[in-house]
């Protein structure tokens, strides 16, 4: 039984799965884009902007987060989702404000911290300015950054590039409500100039100190947010030199305070994350097993706290033979003994479990 959380941020939401014990199989940490878009389709599935997968740490970090968009693809980075996995680990380990996380992802290490008003501040890590580090083929002009002109259509836009592990591009325009918004989003998230396709955010300047955008991400088209895009919108719009270093950034979710510093260093984003709810996936969605190592989740056998060193015995990827023995046979005579029933209690009162102490923890 695949258990899993939906978290949202503004309105960006994900599905959650905890493997940070190596108890997902590779079905699932390795997952099919056609089982992902299913999982993800708010019809036929449970319905999510994305899937988040909590991993074991690859080198000295708390956990490894992969995260794929609602198409399936593999995003690099996710600013929304951070939150939420952070929210989610504070929701199922009972971590005070105050706590900070080191969590591995293609893009770096990224840090988020829970703010004593339950929001999520982040280190993003520094922008990426470099266009072959974005990627992007547009060169880097006057302003610093990569920027160009795009023809749509006969439209020329003005766009500037910048990478936080994923990439994006800004087209500042006067009316986020008269543009062509889909046509232009879904043009521009495919353009040759971007080889491995793009975000898109068309930004509104309000004033030095309040922004706002409307997102068409890539593998997953309108959002009502993207954390990611917001403190690249920040960047670009620092360096084009049409924000301070700290702004609202507002976006059709809800609003997001980024921050670049002294235009150098990293950006940091403030902003909420909620759980919404617990649930199982029905034998009918799970992801078809994939390898006969592949038998489905196991027990976690150890409780989990931040900041100490994660890597539990049997979960570094040098798992012994004996230890690969040793669980293999664990899975067999768990399957052997538990009835269905059984383990469809332990799923709910683990659930049930999670949900009590998300209620005592609001209430203390
Ligand atoms: O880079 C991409 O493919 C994005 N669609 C990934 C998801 C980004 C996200 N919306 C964010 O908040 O940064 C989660």
């Amino acid at each position: 039984m695949f258990q899993f959380s939906k978290y949202q941020g503004l309105g960006n939401d994900f599905l959650i799965m905890d493997g940070r014990l190596g108890q997902l199989p590779d079905s699932v940490t390795h997952p099919d884009a056609a089982w992902v878009q299913l999982l993800c389709n708010r019809h036929f599935g449970v319905g999510a902007d994305g899937l988040i997968l909590a991993l074991p740490p690859e080198a000295n970090a708390d956990l490894r987060m992969r995260i794929f968009n609602a198409d399936g693809s593999e995003a690099e980075m996710c600013g929304n989702g951070i939150r939420c996995l952070a929210r989610f680990l504070a929701d199922s380990d009972g971590n005070p404000p105050g706590t900070r996380w080191a969590i591995e992802t293609p893009a770096g290490l990224i840090r988020p911290e829970l703010q004593p008003d339950g929001q999520l501040r982040v280190d993003m890590g520094s922008p990426f300015l470099i266009p072959d580090q974005i990627p992007t083929t547009l060169s880097i002009g006057p302003c610093g950054l990569p920027e160009g002109e795009v023809d749509l259509n006969g439209h020329q836009l003005e766009v500037a590039a910048v990478g936080m592990g994923n990439p994006h591009v800004i087209v500042p325009v006067d009316d986020l409500q008269t543009i062509p918004f889909v046509h232009w989003g879904e043009s521009l998230e495919v353009h040759p100039f971007f080889p491995a396709k793009t975000n898109v955010h068309f930004l509104k300047v309000h004033d030095r100190n309040h922004l706002e955008i409307r997102v068409w991400e890539r593998g997953a088209g309108p959002t009502l947010a993207c954390g990611t895009g917001a403190c690249a919108t920040l960047v670009a719009a620092v360096l084009l030199g049409l924000a301070d270093e700290l702004a609202e950034v507002k976006l059709p979710g809800g609003s997001l305070l980024v921050s670049w510093t002294g235009r150098t260093g990293p950006v940091l984003m403030t902003g909420p994350a909620m759980a919404v709810f617990d649930g199982v996936i029905t034998p009918e969605l799970a992801p078809v097993l994939s390898t006969a190592k592949d038998s489905g989740p196991t027990q976690p056998s150890e409780e989990l706290t931040p900041d100490s060193d994660q890597r539990q015995p049997g979960v570094d990827s040098d798992v012994s033979a004996e230890d690969e023995a040793a669980a293999l046979a664990k899975v067999a005579s768990f399957l052997e003994n538990t009835s269905l029933d059984s383990m469809l209690n332990l799923a709910s009162e683990s659930l049930e479990e999670r949900t009590r102490a998300r209620y005592e923890r609001d209430r203390t």
